[in-house]
């Protein structure tokens, strides 16, 4: 089985439904069908077999929210081609590695963003191959695949800063989207507003697998806009959005009777990506009038755990584990805590990826076999830290590694202390988060310095080499870092920020 099979109850069997709107650049929305979803999908495969694609290569999506995602990623899913979904806001040095790493045959791109390709990519620029492809038979081009073929290889920000390509196959999608689709009760009858950005998992394998599964009407947004969101609730009138806790928090800027309209039409609003603190779940429910379901995934297992649609949705808790998930909260000698104790959250189960892309090392790290019976599925280190209460409810609290989350996007303090020691003048560097009402958390990096000029020029240095979201947003310069004995940085005993 592979996932055009779900599909397949979509586009083939309701073919004559709107699948998708899309606001063009004048705001003017255009409709898809999924009959045309699929013709202009079996072009584009035909497009990208004519250029060479075959099952197993890659193929690198640099692509802002849009239909043209869309059709791209069917035909790849129809070709087996995997796809390597890059986040729009990464600057050269972040798009380099990736493209170093997965090796794509071309990212397919539009002009604006192809001026972030490291030279020497293959770009192929999506308008040209609209143009190329509609010439083409419509008719259906698929390969045959095994549910264990890779769908997609997603990059996860690395610890060491260097980032790893988890690789998802057929099967893993399916069986999130089975799970979402099961537990949230989504159907045809639902319209899901698409707000999420596409190259991550949250919006791609949530939001996109589960609507082409079910068959349900999709708004696609290019993107959150604050500004705006409240018209695209109101006209969209819909049922289901999924959303990370930043975009809860700017919804409750939404004017109280607005607030209550779109309560009255929407049936489930699901919060994922980083924690949603419990004053938030607390004011969107008086605002709003729904309890918003938290829920917890990763990059490398798809969705996890989350809270039930009927049942409690427990405040500050992740709820209860997805079906197939089976879970594990050790300490650091590897043996189960009783509930209420804080240890490593360890998962298993047919939404846990294959491993990471060319890096045995890695998976070497991530997997513990497992010893309960001969020939299971090794046991994921998730990283994060977990506290079963005794009904069984889940709570996050924490993570191994230092880990910032800001606005649902992920940073590693690693990687910008790296580009930081790389700048002129700066000899140590340390990047923590700090607190943020509205996005999470927010990265301030301390450094040391040998004059002031060399910390003025960081902020601009960032900007060119980093995506917005990793850029600190204050540089304090320091006398030195407080270490260890042994030299390590104790980030607990940097000064606080803002800095007296
Ligand atoms: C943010 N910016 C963007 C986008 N998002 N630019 C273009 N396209 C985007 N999609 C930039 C803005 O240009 C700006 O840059 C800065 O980010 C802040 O934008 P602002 O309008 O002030 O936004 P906000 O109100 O703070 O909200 C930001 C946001 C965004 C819309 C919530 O952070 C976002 O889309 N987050 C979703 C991340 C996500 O999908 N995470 C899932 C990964 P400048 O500062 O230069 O002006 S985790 C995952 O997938 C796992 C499996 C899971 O559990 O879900
Ligand atoms: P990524 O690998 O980029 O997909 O990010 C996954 C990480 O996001 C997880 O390991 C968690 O640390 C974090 N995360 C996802 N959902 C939640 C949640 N509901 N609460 C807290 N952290 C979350």
């Amino acid at each position: 089985m592979q996932l055009l099979d779900l599909f397949d109850h979509s586009l083939l069997a309701r073919h004559d439904r709107v699948a998708l709107e899309v606001p063009d650049d004048t705001g003017a929305l255009s409709t898809v069908t999924f009959g045309e979803l699929e013709t202009r999908s079996n072009r584009m495969a035909r497009l990208l077999a004519a250029r060479g694609m075959r099952t197993g290569d890659r193929l690198a999506f640099l692509l802002p929210n849009g239909a043209a995602f869309i059709d791209c990623f069917l035909a790849c899913v129809k070709l087996g081609v995997i796809v390597v979904p890059v986040n729009v806001l990464y600057r050269e040095r972040e798009i380099a590695h990736i493209l170093d790493d997965a090796s794509p045959v071309a990212v397919v791109t539009t002009p604006t963003l192809a001026t972030s390709l490291p030279s020497g990519s293959v770009a192929w620029e999506i308008e040209a191959m609209w143009r190329d492809a509609a010439v083409l038979d419509a008719t259906r081009m698929t390969r045959a695949l095994d549910g264990e073929c890779p769908a997609l290889i997603v990059y996860t920000s690395g610890t060491t800063g260097r980032s790893k390509g988890a690789v998802l196959t057929h099967n893993n999608c399916m069986a999130n989207v089975l799970s979402l689709v099961t537990c949230w009760q989504i159907t045809s009858a639902d319209r899901y507003l698409a707000v999420l950005p596409l190259f991550h998992v949250h919006g791609l394998g949530n939001g996109v697998l589960t609507w082409l599964a079910t068959g349900c009407r999709m708004r696609l947004l290019e993107r959150f806009d604050a500004a705006h969101i409240a018209e695209d609730f109101r006209d969209f009138a819909p049922k289901l959005c999924f959303g990370v806790p930043t975009m809860y928090v700017r919804l409750l800027e939404v004017p109280e009777t607005n607030a209550r309209a779109i309560g009255a039409h929407m049936r489930l609003f699901v919060c994922g990506s980083a924690a949603l603190p419990a004053h938030v779940l607390a004011a969107f429910s008086a605002r709003f009038g729904h309890t918003i379901l938290e829920r917890y995934g990763m990059s490398e297992t798809l969705m996890n755990l989350g809270n039930p649609y009927a049942g409690e949705r427990r405040p500050g808790s992740v709820g209860l584990p997805f079906p197939g998930v089976a879970i594990r909260i050790v300490d650091g000698a590897r043996h189960d805590v009783p509930d209420g104790t804080i240890g490593e959250l360890w998962v298993r189960g047919p939404n846990v990826f294959r491993g990471y892309w060319r890096r045995p090392d890695a998976d070497a790290e991530a997997f513990v076999a497992a010893t309960d019976a001969p020939g299971r599925a090794a046991w994921f280190r998730t990283g994060d830290l977990a506290e079963r209460a005794g009904d069984g409810y889940v709570s996050l609290r924490g993570r191994r590694t230092d880990l910032i989350i800001s606005g649902g996007f992920n940073i590693y303090p690693r990687e910008i202390e790296e580009v930081l020691l790389e700048r002129p003048g700066i000899r140590e560097a340390a990047v923590v988060g700090v607190a943020d009402e509205r996005r999470g958390e927010l990265p301030v990096a301390y450094v040391v310095a040998d004059d002031d000029a060399s910390v003025a020029a960081l902020d601009a240095d960032c900007r060119s080499l980093l995506a917005s979201f990793k850029v600190p947003r204050a540089f304090v310069r320091v006398e030195a870092l407080p270490r260890t004995a042994l030299g390590k940085v104790q980030k607990h005993l940097l000064p606080p920020w803002p800095c007296p």
